[in-house]
């Protein structure tokens, strides 16, 4: 499946919970990560945000303008990180919005998959949840068929007919 094919999202999550990483196999770069600093707008219009837009709420501003231009919104839950960073109700605030539920670096050490998956439902994040490593690519084909039929409009639930 070529990376083309995917379009239209923006990752969102925590400072260093995996999203460049992530896009980068998404899209199948080797190039090296470096921090994101601002708005990363790749082609397809699929984009990478800094941590900080979400784990600061002085941003949160910069957050749901970034919001406005994609069809979904993926948020990323590190399984190391022992609390949630996602605004949840932020992220359901523009309807008609895909919203999917990651949890990243499922290899880690200190990696609890379950309790990241309560802060995803705590924080209001429909499910199933993706669990990703960037150290097993397998992992990662499943996120993208996903994103890729949702790009075509073959899956997902709206989120505004959920509520
Ligand atoms: N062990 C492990 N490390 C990861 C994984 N994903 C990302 N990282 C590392 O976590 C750090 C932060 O990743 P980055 O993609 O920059 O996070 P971002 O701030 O969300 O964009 C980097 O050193 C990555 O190499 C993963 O699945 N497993
Ligand atoms: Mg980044």
């Amino acid at each position: 499946m070529k990376s083309g094919q995917l379009g239209n999202f923006i990752l969102v999550g925590d400072v260093g919970c995996g999203k460049s990483t992530l896009l980068k196999a998404l899209l199948e770069h080797s190039d090296e990560v470096t921090k994101t600093q601002a708005l990363a707008f790749h082609d397809n219009n699929i984009i990478d945000s800094p941590g900080e837009f979400i784990s600061r709420r002085v941003l949160y501003g910069a957050l749901l303008n970034s919001l406005i231009g994609v069809d979904t919104i993926v948020y990323l839950q590190a399984a190391d990180n022992e609390r949630a960073t996602a605004p949840g109700d932020l992220l359901r605030l523009y309807p008609n919005k895909q919203l999917v539920g990651v949890i990243s670096k499922t290899d880690i050490e200190y990696a609890d998959v379950g309790r990241a998956e309560e802060l995803l439902v705590e924080a209001g994040i429909p499910g199933p949840y993706f669990r990703v490593s960037i150290k097993n690519p397998d992992s990662i084909e499943p996120l993208r068929d996903h994103l890729w039929q949702i790009n075509r409009g073959e899956t997902g639930t709206i989120l505004s007919a959920m509520s």
